[in-house]
């Protein structure tokens, strides 16, 4: 008797795979029910699935770490690991807000390559759900492995996304062998092939249809499309640190500006600047504040929100008091007067390797930047994507204009713990509103934190809201 065969009867025979008429988590009703976390009730079994698995894939499937879809796969996982002595990660559930607030437990490397390890596969949705993560933390996932493939689209879905779905037993071998065995009557082997010709494709779960059509990119993915070097070194940053809050740095002088920046650095990704409103910028500002962004490893974005034509733009950027070019790797602008203001920014930025933020919504009440002109933004970035990394986006999950491409950062103003506004027209949303609902992934935080009694711990707090509410969004 072969390895699978001897599976599928034990299976049988401690009741995981039972035939019946079984309402799914679909609605819809199946010919038979597949229920394997009694496994772990089964220890020499657990063994000898987990080493089959492994045995069972191809060369070509090679790979540095594994890790288990949570729950019913975990000592699947946990099996192939002990005994091939192959490091495990875990991907988190519920990411907890407290501590290192982490999606993918386990130590790993960058560009790694992870086995995804299943126990059923339907539609692929659970799979893909564990893949999301590991691919934002920078690890490569190419191959999964499951112990049943119920063949109701996982495999195609999953291709569609870069994983190959490697799986033991089919359902239609695993009826044949237990007809064969005479395990189960005639009419249930045929009841069931009608069953999966019928649902070969509706049977997908709706629900888990367009979360899978909708995959949001992580970072990592992201940045490997980036064309350019600032938007890439973000992206960079961000993974690393797990941080996607920037820091709105509006003190009232140079001297708290570097105190704050050397006491929040450790949380943020970015700190914005407004340089004029410093009263004592001195022009040795640009080097102070690179020091403690280089000891810290953020980067700096003067809010100047450049508006003229291309030519007086390109005076405005190097020249005057403040030198802007000099010492902000990000700088942002209206495109009221067109593209020519891209241009004129550009050469200029281009070959010191800054990169531009283009102010497509804004935060204020009753502000302009909405609909045609959030699409023209849009429009003018696509025409410069070695320049434009991004847009100062207020909800672009509400953008008509179609796809933007995914190398573009979405960066948000008007972020407090609280929705609400302030007496001049700014309007506040909440980290996780702005980054899983709205589709932005920079928090913009200003007073939120130099108000708050202790910036550094009130920082952190924003820090994680806003990385969990990312990592919470790459598992939808
Ligand atoms: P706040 O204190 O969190 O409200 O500060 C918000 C910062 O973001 C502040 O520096 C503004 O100048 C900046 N900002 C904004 O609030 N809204 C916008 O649309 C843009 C920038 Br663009």
């Amino acid at each position: 008797m072969s390895a699978m065969e001897s599976l599928i009867l034990q299976l049988h025979e401690i009741g995981a795979v039972k035939f019946g008429n079984f309402k799914l988590k679909s609605g819809i009703y199946s010919p038979v029910y597949i229920d394997l976390r009694l496994i772990v009730s089964y220890p020499s079994l657990l063994t000898q699935i987990s080493q089959t698995l492994i045995s069972s894939l191809p060369p070509s499937a090679s790979f540095d770490v594994v890790c288990g879809v949570p729950y019913t796969a975990l000592p699947i996982a946990t099996v192939v690991s002990v005994s091939n002595g192959i490091p495990m990660l875990m991907r988190r559930k519920e990411i907890k807000d407290y501590g290192t607030s982490k999606a993918i437990e386990g130590i790993f490397e960058k560009d790694q390559t992870c086995l995804i390890i299943e126990d059923l596969v339907t539609s692929g949705a659970s799979v893909l759900e564990t893949a999301t993560p590991l691919r934002a933390v920078g690890l490569k996932v190419s191959d999964a492995v499951v112990l049943i493939d119920r063949q109701q689209g996982g495999r195609e879905n999953l291709a569609e996304n870069g994983i190959k779905l490697h799986s033991m037993i089919m359902l239609t071998d695993m009826v044949r062998v237990l007809k064969e065995k005479g395990k189960i009557e005639e009419g249930v082997e045929a009841n069931l092939l009608k069953f999966l010709e019928e649902n070969r494709r509706v049977s997908v779960p709706s629900v888990e249809k367009p979360k899978i059509k909708a995959r949001v990119l992580g970072f990592k993915e992201r940045s490997e499309i980036s064309k350019n070097p600032m938007g890439k070194k973000l992206f960079e940053i961000m993974m690393m640190k797990e941080t996607n809050l920037c820091l709105a740095a509006d003190v009232g002088t140079a001297a708290e500006l570097l105190d704050i920046a050397d006491k929040v650095g450790p949380e943020i990704c970015l700190l914005k600047t407004h340089v004029d409103i410093l009263p004592d910028f001195t022009s040795d500002f640009g080097s102070k504040l690179r020091a403690i962004a280089d000891k810290h490893n953020f980067l700096i974005f003067e809010d100047r929100k450049f508006a003229d034509i291309g030519n007086t733009v390109t005076m405005q950027y190097e020249g005057g008091v403040f030198k802007i070019l000099e010492w902000a790797d990000i700088i942002n602008a209206h495109i009221i007067s067109g593209p020519g203001i891209v241009d004129g920014l550009k050469l200029k930025g281009l070959p010191r390797g800054k990169g531009l933020l283009l102010l497509a919504e804004m935060s204020s009440a009753g502000n302009l930047a909405t609909g045609d002109y959030t699409a023209a933004a849009v429009k003018i970035a696509e025409a410069h994507l070695d320049f434009v990394i991004g847009f100062i986006s207020v909800n672009p999950a509400s953008w008509k204009c179609g796809d933007v491409n995914p190398s573009m950062i979405h960066a948000t103003p008007g972020v407090q713990m609280v929705k609400g506004g302030d007496a001049l027209g700014q309007q506040y949303n909440t980290p996780h509103s702005v980054i899983s609902e709205r589709g932005s992934d920079i928090i913009i935080v200003g007073r939120g934190i130099i108000k708050a009694e202790k910036p550094a711990e009130t920082a952190h707090e924003y820090r994680l809201e806003g990385w969990k509410a990312y990592l919470e969004k790459c598992s939808q």
